[in-house]
């Protein structure tokens, strides 16, 4: 019998495609860990912000919901709050005094809430990666941030400046540290699937 070499083709093909496939990956797989310490005394007192600077190929949606940044007590609630771009954060004031919140030159951002008093919401939109300074006319001891970032890997610092950020594909990346008493600092990490990378963020410079 001379059966052409393209119908054995076929039969291979239809056999393979009822073959099973490979595993499906588990949850997390082709992700590792960064994590390490920002030295400095400074995080006692306010707390230190590390994150991915870019993910190359990725665009993070913002939250479809507003994002809280509270006025408590003449206190900004949180006083560091990290959003992806285009996040809308509302400035309720949640305080029993009125507030003007508003943003000094040096920010990505430049708005001026006005004065609004209890229970009043106010919303603004950050669409530009950096830093925005949160001041209000009525208190200058309140003082707050904004770090509009590219992605969601990112993580605040306990008291001892220790961090980690979980679940981050694996990649070649700029982490940078943060923080408003020192200048920022970057370095290359490479994070490999299964893998914690440990970095130290030592030697910063004060602003
Ligand atoms: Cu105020």
């Amino acid at each position: 019998m001379n059966v052409p070499k393209w119908k054995y083709a076929v039969l291979l093909l239809v056999a393979l495609a009822f073959l099973p496939g490979p595993p499906a990956p588990a949850l997390g797989a082709g992700t590792g860990a960064v994590k390490g310490v920002m030295k400095t005394p400074w995080v006692k007192r306010y707390e230190g912000l590390v994150y991915i600077d870019r993910v190359e190929g990725k665009n993070f949606a913002p939250p479809k919901k507003p994002v809280f940044m509270g006025q408590k007590d003449m206190v900004f609630k949180p006083h560091i709050l990290p959003v992806l771009k285009g996040t809308t954060v509302d400035f309720t004031n949640n305080d029993a005094i009125v507030h003007n919140v508003f943003s000094p030159p040096g920010s990505v951002k430049k708005f001026n809430l006005g004065t609004y008093g209890v229970g009043v919401t106010k919303y603004e939109t950050f669409s530009e990666l950096g830093e925005v300074t949160l001041l209000c006319n009525v208190h200058p001891e309140m003082l707050g941030f904004i770090i509009i970032l590219q992605n969601p890997y990112f993580a605040l610092t306990d008291k001892s400046g220790n961090f980690e950020i979980k679940d981050l594909p694996a990649g070649t990346y700029k982490l940078t540290a943060w923080h408003e008493k020192l200048q920022s600092a970057s370095q290359q990490i490479t994070v490999e699937p299964g893998k914690t990378v440990t970095v130290e963020f030592k030697d910063l410079k004060k602003r």
